[in-house]
């Protein structure tokens, strides 16, 4: 096992990490930017070296000055977390080509999987479910016009390189779609430098179900399970829970064991994430993530096991401590990313200093949190302040527990999330477990009342 190990990343994930590494006996070392200085990832470490100025360029996005400080500590290891360098294969290829372990899949797996267009071919080969569309990119609009011709419309446009909704267009009719095809060309160049796009079936109402992945180097691949993420505004998860309502148990079993066989076909590695949209009793992969996962503690607090440790053995060349027949679901847990961001103003960011901090705790409760009284949110990283997560023994109690706790919160100096997420855990829809990727579409928000659209049920 490694005696040292560095964490390439900030903020509650940082601390995750570490926190998995001291009960496991392992040293660590925090990488930092100049105002992180102050931060508790910077305290919890053993050691911690300062990598430069605040703009992510010059500190978290760095190569050269990450592994430098991984050789002036002597970290035998640099665990990436999520964000930043975490899915970028010419930095994991960049450390272990220094004789550092890479805390992930391999590079070759990273990125076969950051081409969208590619990971879908490759699991489709392997026998898993894809939506319905063109073979591989397109490559002008007569094709394109051909492919929706045959699947029928509506369909969506995807860029190859994307991701996260970007580059990303429907098309209705024929009319429609001459002009997305341009739009979201144009969108995928500029945004991914690749302007290459592939064509689907559009699905009306569905919602986004992703398996917990786990493979060793000894071939050995589990799940734990699912979790469902429909909760999403402008493809910024808000609410994540597992399992996911809407699945009966021979469609779960069904889902869960064919993320298994692609995760197999590719000889996967370490902690990974495949995304599937669930369609009425339809399921089709999306694309998989080759890192842990901001929601993955709720798939903790379901099982009892700990990816981070998993991951990290895995990395040091150990068997996963556990076979797929030890894994125990147990109840249910949600989780809501509590973010510094203004709803009444479009969700806007809202750095500042926080004053006063109170999180909750309690029976089933666990908060995942860097954030503390006095503590400045910086513009300079993503706004969250906490993950709250509860578990209960069933939906109804792991709801009525994530309201109660969310009651508890209080974070002054800054705008926060906390009351628009307690209204949808409030909505009877969302109460119904009735959740889609638009649950969102079309609502209204005046700072109390939560009025959804209602345009579109989910099927
Ligand atoms: C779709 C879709 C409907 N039909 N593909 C959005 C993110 C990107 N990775 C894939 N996305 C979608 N692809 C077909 N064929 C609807 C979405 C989608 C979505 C998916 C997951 C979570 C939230 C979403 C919000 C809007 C649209």
């Amino acid at each position: 096992m490694f005696t040292k190990i560095l964490v390439a990343n900030r903020g509650e994930i940082a601390l995750r990490i570490m926190r998995a590494c001291h009960e496991m006996g392992i040293q660590t070392v925090a990488v930092h930017s100049e105002v992180d200085t102050d931060s508790l990832h910077v305290r919890f470490a053993d050691e911690a070296v300062c990598i430069g100025p605040n703009p992510p360029g010059e500190s978290y996005l760095n190569f050269n000055r990450i592994i430098s400080a991984a050789e002036i500590t002597s970290a035998e290891a640099i665990h990436p977390g999520y964000g930043f360098l975490s899915e970028n294969s010419e930095f994991a290829e960049a450390v272990t080509s220094c004789g550092i372990a890479w805390v992930g899949p391999s590079q070759e797996a990273i990125e076969k999987m950051g081409n969208k267009s590619q990971a879908k071919d490759m699991m489709r080969q392997a026998g898993v479910p894809v939506i319905p569309g063109s073979d591989g990119p397109v490559s002008d609009e007569k094709e394109a016009l051909r492919v929706a011709d045959e699947i029928g419309y509506p369909v969506i446009i995807k860029a190859a390189s994307g991701g996260g909704g970007r580059g990303m267009r429907v098309a209705r009719d024929t009319q429609d779609l001459a002009n997305a095809l341009l739009i979201a060309r144009a969108e995928a160049e500029s945004a991914f430098g690749d302007a290459s796009v592939y064509l689907e079936k559009y699905l009306p109402t569905p919602r986004h179900v992703e398996v917990q992945l786990l493979g060793d180097s000894y071939g050995s691949i589990v799940h734990l399970g699912e979790r469902e993420c429909s909760i999403q505004r402008r493809h910024q998860k808000l609410i994540e829970e597992s399992p996911c309502a809407a699945l009966i148990p021979e469609l779960r079993d069904r889902l869960l064991n064919t993320a298994v066989q692609g995760a197999r076909s590719i000889g996967y590695t370490s902690a990974g994430t495949m995304e599937f949209l669930v369609q009425g009793d339809d399921f089709y992969f999306m694309e998989m993530n080759t890192r842990i996962q901001v929601e993955h503690p709720v798939t903790e607090m379901v099982t009892g096991r700990d990816l981070i440790k998993e991951m990290i053995a895995v990395a040091a060349g150990q068997p996963l401590s556990f076979a797929q027949k030890d894994v125990r679901f147990t109840g249910h847990a949600i989780e809501c990313r509590i973010n510094a961001e203004d709803p009444m103003r479009e969700f806007a960011p809202c750095p500042g200093k926080v004053g006063f901090v109170h999180l909750p705790g309690g029976m089933g409760v666990r908060v995942d949190s860097h954030v503390y009284q006095g503590y400045t949110i910086s513009p300079y990283y993503d706004s969250m302040i906490a993950k709250v997560i509860c578990h209960g023994l069933n939906r109804e109690e792991a709801v009525r527990r994530m309201i109660r706790a969310l009651e508890e919160c209080v974070v002054d100096g800054v705008h926060s999330t906390i009351d628009f997420q307690r209204a949808i855990l409030q909505e009877p829809r969302f109460e119904r477990g009735d959740l889609s990727t638009r649950f969102l579409e079309g609502y209204q928000w005046d700072g109390e009342t939560l009025v959804l659209g209602g345009a579109v049920a989910a099927k």
